[in-house]
């Protein structure tokens, strides 16, 4: 295998941890740097030596902490042989496309040995995001928290400390071998073993090592607000603390009601704060994750959990030293109820300044979630059903994404914002390419019908379906609905659905096929919760409104890295507003380009 063949060019990395903070008195915005050294170095874990790619050697890589209202430069730059974007993850970036980070939407990728520094302003935004690398496969090992403070106070009361708990993967092969892998519709790789904090915790071992864990040191009575991020590519989470509860203030950066439960549920692309009293009898218990998937017939992968330790302090009564600590009863892995429940329990915490909830839509969409095939080598008809003539796609409303030929010279925003002062009108020339998220399926079917999932006859009929540049053009201030629904369709995966630089009010959620009649009765307009990333329900539909007034080219997709890298992804353009207040402005001037050496 040539996976671990490649020569690591600059293993002497030079850790810039430079995070300087200009601050002036304190309440006042500051202005955050940070540099971030992208190169690859290795590791090594269950007695495999990896290279990766890490940020400044270190994975997880260096969270960014804010005050609301700061503004951040980041320095990138590039050491590893690899393009790379940052992306800065459920971030609002109003009227700053330019630096959300999709290579060939927003930006030229920064090329090997180059440089480029993202500049973002923080505001009206508190809580936990992420950021990381937009380039396939590689954000499992390019990323870190984000974490957003109050500028003035949390809306409960102060936690005694902050832990952010960063949810990922640790893949023994390599992560770029991994995407090509995926582009060739070879899809039976799986990860190592799930990480805390990078740390893959006691449950793993090889040649009798055993893996190291991450270890939360508590002391009794003390509150602690986790931070909680699921970087994973595959894998929804359910984790629980044996012994203590969360309650949960805030998600994707936006807080909710608090509610108490002993387990939260969190899908690649999701963010959650949830405070935890340390108020059990004084001794070890285990945090542990496990990854949620659907059940047969659905295909399997094996089942991915792993473990940290919460330690109350020594001489505070510790219990017996030498006893093991208390696991928790986890649920299911196949359990989705738990996921449905937890979202479902999620709702808004009204304040003065929260956005209000817009009454009516101007737009509705029903976009279909789901699989089907495409003939290898260009052909029109071929075998399909698992056969390897055909090659197995993500897609919505029968459409897979992929770039159109313009975005292989130029990104897809700068396309559109100089196509559009060019002539003083929208359209032409690169865009003509796109081609349009159509409203709702040409032919709907039962979505739910679980005969669907096999491979046979009753799917087979679904399963042809074309790749094209997935566009949809919003008016500037266009209130939209867009009903997900997901379809049995080979499988019965839920959609951790991320749209960039907006958040929306998910309405409602439901099973079965969504049912304008019934269900537009249920939708919450009173406090939905504000995602970024909203999860639609394995076998069921959820409902979300936003308000398009962002200016830019926005990607939309799937968080599982599978599913995005095989179609399940779409642009959305939204036009400039009337004012030059509400307009894109031109690019940074030291914006990367695509043909520099
Ligand atoms: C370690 O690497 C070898 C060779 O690539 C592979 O066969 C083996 O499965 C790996 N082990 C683990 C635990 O990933
Ligand atoms: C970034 O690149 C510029 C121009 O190539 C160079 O002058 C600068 O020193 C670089 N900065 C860092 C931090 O490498
Ligand atoms: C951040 O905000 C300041 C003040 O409004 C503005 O001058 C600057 O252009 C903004 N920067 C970005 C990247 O949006
Ligand atoms: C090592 O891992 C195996 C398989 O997961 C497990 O059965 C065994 O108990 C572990 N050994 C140690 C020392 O943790
Ligand atoms: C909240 O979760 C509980 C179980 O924990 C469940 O019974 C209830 O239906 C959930 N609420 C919603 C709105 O889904
Ligand atoms: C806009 O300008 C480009 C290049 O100048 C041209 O190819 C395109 O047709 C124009 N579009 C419209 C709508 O006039
Ligand atoms: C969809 O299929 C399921 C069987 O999997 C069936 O229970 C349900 O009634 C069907 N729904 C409709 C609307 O036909
Ligand atoms: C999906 O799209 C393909 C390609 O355009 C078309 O042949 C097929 O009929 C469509 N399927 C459905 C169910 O609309
Ligand atoms: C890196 O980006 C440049 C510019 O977009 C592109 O020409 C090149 O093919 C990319 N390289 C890789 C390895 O993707
Ligand atoms: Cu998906």
């Amino acid at each position: 295998m040539a996976k671990f063949s490649m020569a690591a060019s600059n293993l002497c990395v030079a850790i810039v941890a430079l995070a300087a903070v200009a601050a002036a008195a304190v309440g006042e915005a500051a202005a955050v740097e940070h540099t971030f050294v992208v190169s690859e170095m290795k590791m090594t874990h269950l007695c495999n030596e990896t290279l990766v790619t890490v940020v400044n050697g270190q994975l997880p890589g260096p969270a960014i902490e804010v005050t609301e209202g700061d503004s951040v430069a980041v320095h990138v730059v590039n050491k590893s042989p690899h393009n790379i974007t940052i992306h800065w993850h459920g971030l609002k970036q109003r009227l700053n496309c330019w630096a959300d980070g999709v290579p060939m939407v927003t930006q030229c990728p920064i090329r090997p040995g180059h440089n480029f520094t993202y500049r973002l302003n923080v505001t009206g935004q508190e809580g936990t995001l992420w950021w990381h690398a937009h380039v396939s496969c590689l954000r499992a090992s390019l990323h870190g928290a984000f974490i957003i403070r109050p500028r003035h106070a949390y809306p409960f009361p102060k936690p005694d400390k902050e832990i952010p708990i960063v949810i990922g993967e640790w893949w023994s092969m390599n992560l770029a071998q991994l995407a090509k892998n995926m582009e060739d519709g070879y899809y039976d790789d799986s990860s190592s073993a799930t990480t805390i904090n990078g740390k893959l915790g006691d449950l793993y071992n090889c040649s009798g090592v055993v893996e190291d864990g991450l270890v939360l040191d508590v002391e009794p009575g003390k509150t602690y607000l986790l931070r909680l991020l699921n970087a994973a590519l595959y894998s929804e989470y359910y984790v629980k603390i044996a012994g203590h509860e969360f309650t949960v203030v805030s998600a994707d950066a936006n807080y909710v009601r608090p509610f108490t439960t002993d387990v939260v549920a969190i899908g690649p692309g999701e963010t959650l704060d949830a405070l935890v009293v340390a108020n059990a009898i004084p001794g070890r218990y285990y945090m542990v994750a496990v990854g949620g998937q659907a059940p047969k017939p659905d295909i399997q992968i094996p089942e991915t959990r792993s473990r940290a330790t919460v330690r109350y302090a020594i001489g505070a009564g510790n219990g017996d030293e030498a006893a093991p600590p208390v696991a928790p009863e986890m649920p299911d892995q196949h359990d989705f109820m738990v996921s449905f429940n937890f979202h479902g329990n999620l709702s808004s915490l009204n304040r003065p300044g929260s956005p209000p909830v817009p009454a009516t839509a101007d737009e509705s969409l029903f976009v279909v979630l789901r699989m089907g095939s495409i003939c290898r080598r260009g052909r029109l008809s071929c075998k399909r059903s698992g056969s390897k003539e055909s090659i197995i796609v993500e897609t919505m409303n029968n459409v897979s994404f992929q770039l159109p030929a313009v975005a292989a010279a130029t990104p897809l925003l700068e396309e559109l914002y100089y196509d559009h002062r060019r002539n003083g009108t929208v359209g032409g020339s690169g865009l003509d390419q796109l081609y349009t998220l159509p409203d709702r399926p040409a032919r709907p079917f039962n979505y739910t019908d679980r005969a669907l999932i096999p491979w046979g006859p009753n799917e087979a009929w679904l399963e042809p379906t074309e790749k094209a540049a997935l566009a949809r053009r919003f008016r500037h201030g266009a209130v939209v609905d867009i009903v997900f629904q997901n379809a049995a369709m080979m499988d019965t995966d839920n959609h951790p659905m991320h749209l960039h630089g907006h958040d929306m009010f998910v309405l409602a959620q439901g099973h079965d096929n969504y049912d304008t009649v019934r269900d537009v009765a249920r939708y919450n307009l009173v406090d939905p919760p504000l995602k970024n990333t909203v999860l639609v329900p394995r076998l069921g539909w959820a409902a979300v409104r936003f308000l398009a007034d962002n200016p830019g080219v926005w990607y939309m997709h799937c968080h599982y890295e599978l599913h995005v890298s095989i179609g399940m992804a779409a642009v959305f353009i939204i036009e400039d507003g009337p004012t030059l207040e509400s307009a894109l402005p031109p690019p940074p001037v030291d914006f990367p380009k695509c043909d520099q050496q």
